[in-house]
């Protein structure tokens, strides 16, 4: 990228004071201050770099990388983390880069790398060619009116505009949404080998290594007693050097979490994230208004209307916000403000990004006002190996905003060839 706009970029992402924001502890409720953030000079974008934004070509490539261990959950189990890869080029040579992760196949939500490529090549790419990258709007509208849902194929594409557009401006992506509150987020670790021994180690290093101390425990694959006696042998183990929360995705019924509620509550878990399948609304509101322990709703909110649905409900205390299920940054945005509108609480979801998705969140959740339970993109380091030149920065508890135009990081094409099925 030209010397000028990476300058620009810089004098943006690091002040002369050095104090780019200030680094609250932000999970356990703790609300951030807000302080303004202005360069020393005036942004100049060179007129030549924004002459034409038109939209040149969008290519999709399936990834498959090898995670460090098994990772189970309810419903499906990896060794490898399949992604789709979008690299989108505009007419004034930019680039941007955007990633559409999924779980196991079509099993997690209901896409496929093999149906959002399909869905890309076939109908959401043709549909922007030539459009102008910077009418994000636009581009929504048209990738809607092309396919239904397709939520985290339209998010990749729309990562990849703002980088592109973030790129041609040697601005970040998080300006081009409002600005930021925050330069780097709590993150947790999530436990999900099913072995309480092999887990209270891997805890234990991440402990040590100052990178995580909150835990998301993957429960649901064992039978309910299964699991608690687990949690006992893990709060046992770390309890009061490590918070834990639990996510059941979908796997019990309401009988069963308001059976189990109360031995987690007595474990201290902080959060319990989507017990019941997520067409039970109306279960969640029950369990809810039972439990001492917050409910965090993760795969029953994808749309706006959903997350009106969930608040209008009093159906949970927490939403999981993840560009997969919001199809993008903007709409990421959308169904955190209403949230918010309803006094919900924000934490950022993942499904496992490379530090390419990962990044792409960070410039979303730099900008939301609150997210009072912090974020769990530890995906990077669960891969074998990341996709990009310089892979996000983990340190102190917390995962770091990369600095830099556009989404923050730059792919390597040598991993994307190295990865890259078939
Ligand atoms: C989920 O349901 O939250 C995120 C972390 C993890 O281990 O699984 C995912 C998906
Ligand atoms: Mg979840």
């Amino acid at each position: 990228m030209p010397k000028a706009s990476s300058q620009a970029a810089k004098a943006m992402a690091t002040p002369p004071d050095g104090r780019f924001i200030p680094k609250h502890r932000i999970a356990g409720g703790h609300v951030p201050r807000v302080e303004p953030c202005m360069p020393d000079q005036p942004i100049t974008i060179p007129p030549d770099l924004r002459r034409d934004l038109s939209i040149r070509s969008i290519r999709s490539t399936i990834v498959d990388v090898p995670t460090v261990r098994r990772h189970k959950l309810s419903q499906t189990s990896v060794t490898a983390q399949s992604y789709v890869i979008v690299e989108i080029r505009l007419a004034n040579g930019a680039e941007g880069i955007g990633e559409a992760a999924t779980l196991g196949g079509p099993r997690w939500s209901e896409e496929s790398v093999e149906a959002i490529k399909a869905n890309i090549d076939a109908y959401l790419a043709p549909a922007l060619i030539g459009l102008p990258a910077d009418r994000f709007e636009v581009a929504g509208a048209r990738m809607d009116a092309a396919a239904k849902r397709n939520n985290a194929a339209k998010a990749a594409i729309e990562t990849a505009l703002f980088d592109a557009v973030g790129r041609t401006l040697g601005i970040p992506a998080a300006l081009l949404l409002g600005g930021i509150v925050r330069d780097s987020v709590p993150v947790l670790w999530t436990l999900a080998s099913g072995d309480p021994a092999q887990e209270i180690e891997e805890a234990e290093a991440k402990l040590a290594a100052r990178l995580h101390d909150t835990f998301k425990v993957k429960i649901g694959a064992l039978a309910p007693e299964a699991d608690l006696a687990r949690l006992h042998r893990l709060a046992g183990a770390l309890g009061g050097r490590a918070r834990f929360i639990v996510d059941a995705n979908q796997a019990w019924d309401e009988t069963t979490a308001n059976r189990c509620l109360p031995v987690l509550a007595e474990l201290d878990v902080r959060l319990v994230e989507q017990p019941l399948p997520a067409w039970n609304v109306a279960g969640m509101a029950r369990v809810r208004a039972r439990s001492a322990i917050p409910l965090m709703a993760d795969e029953c909110v994808f749309s706006t209307h959903d997350m009106l649905g969930v608040a209008q409900a009093a159906a949970a205390d927490v939403v999981s916000l993840k560009l997969v299920k919001h199809a993008g940054l903007l709409n990421l945005h959308r169904v955190a403000a209403v949230a918010e509108a309803a006094g919900i609480g924000l934490y950022g979801g993942c499904l496992l990004e490379s530090s390419i998705g990962a990044a792409a969140h960070l410039q979303a959740f730099a900008g939301l006002r609150e997210l009072a339970w912090g974020c769990e993109h530890f995906g990077p380091q669960i891969l074998t190996d990341d996709l990009v030149e310089e892979p996000l920065r983990f340190e102190d508890f917390r995962v770091h905003l990369p600095a830099g135009p556009g989404i923050g990081v730059t792919l390597d094409r040598d991993k994307l060839r190295r990865y890259a099925r078939g």
